[in-house]
């Protein structure tokens, strides 16, 4: 699947472009690329059927560069664009607050082309020279760099599960059993590579399968019973292929996580059994290792969903009987965070209600944002009432689903809300996020939450830490206070769903749920496709062990709206 290298090169070319000064062109080819990225179906298939112009944003020239990648392996233009701004776009981008305006003067002003240059100017004391920089920004920069290097190379977990599934698909026709295994399998916020199993009638045959698969870049080992390639977008993948007898016991032992095996395996010893990927073994004799399951039992375990196995007291309470029912992802009945054209999304209401019938859901609550937020479209009151008037008429057309609607207000410095209580009040949900000033102290920052809390309209606390995945670190808060503050004002907790969120993460919502905060899923999305990110946020609440109660998206629309109110 080609769609994520391709809105890559599509969102670098955009940034080349406006280095050059070109107008609105880069605007065009980010829209592109975000709709590439999120489409959900393989834009090669598009591609085929001579329908790469139907996806949002893709017209002739860009839809021309698209099938010159898809045939040719490169797009010309974009080696012109690379040659004439020989800048590292993709690695000075992931420096954050570095944006390609920023990049373009630091380029053109102190000849910046990479992260080292960087680091050597701001160390010199020059990037605060520059017109519209200064001292702060110089160290912002800095301390950005040290975490950037930090950062070792993972993948986000939500653009690599299409792939996979992907790669699943096509294997399945070659094997008689087949499963993602690993940290991908326990849908961990990050993955270092994707481990799959398998059992197979032919083995030969399903390995030439997967190194010949056309998303492989290079076939790093080719065995009969394990292979390993590096796929187009980076991320390694091994296969290994196990005798139908051992599956189970192969499915646990590399689904891991290693603590929660070593775990595991102690128990084996205390039972006087040999554990490992063949089998559970009592001296010679296998007693169990065909299903997962099986193992489990045979060590007086309940059977333990894979995104619990992080050895956080999973076995122990599989052990008492006592593992929570947490929640299934088909429990989920609607997101309850999405963005539209009225302020910085790509689609109208009713297209994103559209999509959210496609996907069979209950209730959707559209939430822009709204306020002083000028960068994202912020809508003012007038605008919040005139949207007001759209949703109705959309819920008049549509009554299959029951729309929300919301916003996304912002926290200011000092912890109000920036629309007043009078619109608040009309609203059905409000989402309050801090998109300001986030280096504040742990002290002024705990309290700013608390704050925003006491707004009698505040619902859900917005990605409540801020965190962008290996770009950008939490704001600094003391969870347990906001927590408990949440609980006595009985405000949600947000499970961002966005892959690059995922905020708050699986331990923050364990404690959460410890506390009997509530959670609620939403994903953020800025185009329909986006919506697909929901089970993402599942995961996150299934790692922290929510159960379907302390997740408000799986009530009924009466008691939803019963308690939001
Ligand atoms: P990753 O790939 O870094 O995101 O994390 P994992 O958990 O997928 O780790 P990986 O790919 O190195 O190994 C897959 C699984 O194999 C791992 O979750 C547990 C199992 N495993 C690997 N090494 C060991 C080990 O030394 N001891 C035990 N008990 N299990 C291991
Ligand atoms: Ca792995
Ligand atoms: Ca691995
Ligand atoms: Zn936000």
């Amino acid at each position: 699947m080609k769609n994520r290298e391709i809105a890559k090169i599509l969102y670098e070319m955009a940034d080349l472009l406006e280095i050059k000064g070109v107008e609105f062109k880069p605007r065009a080819y980010r829209r592109a690329a975000m709709n590439i990225e999120s489409l959900g179906i393989d834009i090669e298939e598009l591609y085929k059927r001579g329908e790469l112009e139907k996806i949002p944003g893709v017209g002739k020239s860009i839809a021309e560069k698209i099938k010159e990648y898809l045939e040719t392996g490169t797009i010309k233009k974009w080696e012109e664009l690379k040659k004439e701004i020989p800048v590292d776009i993709e690695s000075l981008s992931s420096i954050e607050g570095l944006g390609p305006k920023m990049i373009k003067i630091l380029y053109e002003k102190l000849g910046v082309k990479n992260i080292d240059d960087l680091e050597r100017v701001a160390k010199q004391g020059r990037i605060r020279r520059l017109k519209g920089f200064g001292v702060k920004t110089e160290k912002k920069i800095l301390e950005s760099i040290e975490f950037a290097r930090k950062k070792q190379e993972r993948f986000i977990l939500g653009y690599i599960l299409p792939e996979a599934n992907k790669i699943l698909e096509n294997l399945k026709p070659y094997t008689s059993r087949i499963s993602l295994a690993g940290s991908i399998r326990r849908r961990k916020e990050t993955i270092g590579d994707m481990d799959i199993l398998a059992v197979s009638p032919n083995p030969d045959l399903a390995m030439d399968m997967f190194v010949k698969m056309e998303s492989v870049d290079k076939v790093l080992a080719r065995g009969i019973t394990k292979s390993s390639v590096r796929l187009n977008s980076g991320i390694q993948v091994d296969l290994r292929i196990v005798e139908e007898k051992s599956f189970g016991s192969a499915l646990q032992y590399f689904t891991g996580s290693k603590e929660h095996n070593i775990e595991l395996r102690k128990i084996a010893i205390k039972k006087g059994y040999k554990l490992n990927e063949y089998g559970l073994f009592e001296g010679e004799k296998q007693i169990a290792g065909e299903s997962e399951e099986g193992v489990y039992e045979a060590l007086g375990l309940q059977w333990i969903p894979p995104e619990l196995r992080e050895n956080r007291g999973e076995i122990e309470a599989a052990m008492n009987g006592k593992l929570p029912k947490i929640v299934e992802y088909n429990e989920i009945k609607g997101d309850l965070h999405t963005h539209t054209k009225w302020s910085d999304g790509a689609n109208t209401i009713e297209e994103v209600v559209k999509e959210a019938i496609r996907r069979d859901y209950k209730f959707i609550a559209i939430t822009d944002h709204a306020g002083n937020l000028k960068v994202a479209g912020g809508m003012d009151e007038e605008e919040i009432k005139e949207q007001a008037k759209e949703i109705e008429r959309v819920r008049k057309k549509y009554d299959e689903i029951f729309i929300l609607h919301g916003v996304e207000a912002n926290i200011t410095k000092d912890g109000k809300i920036d629309v007043s209580n009078n619109i608040l009040k009309d609203l059905d949900i409000v989402i309050a996020s801090v998109h300001s000033a986030f280096r504040m102290d742990e002290k002024e920052m705990t309290a700013r939450l608390i704050n925003a809390m006491e707004n009698e309209y505040v619902n859900v606390i917005g990605h409540p830490t801020g965190r962008i995945i290996m770009k950008r670190e939490p704001i600094k808060i003391d969870m347990e206070k906001v927590l408990d503050a949440a609980k006595e004002k009985n405000v949600f907790m947000e499970i961002n769903a966005y892959p690059e969120r995922l905020d708050l993460n699986d331990v923050n919502v364990k404690l959460a749920v410890e506390k009997g905060v509530k959670i609620s899923i939403g994903t953020d999305a800025h185009t329909t496709g986006h919506l697909q990110y929901l089970e993402l946020g599942t995961a996150v609440a299934r790692r922290g062990w929510a159960k379907k109660e302390d997740v408000i998206n799986t009530y009924d629309i009466k008691e939803l709206m019963k308690i939001l109110q």
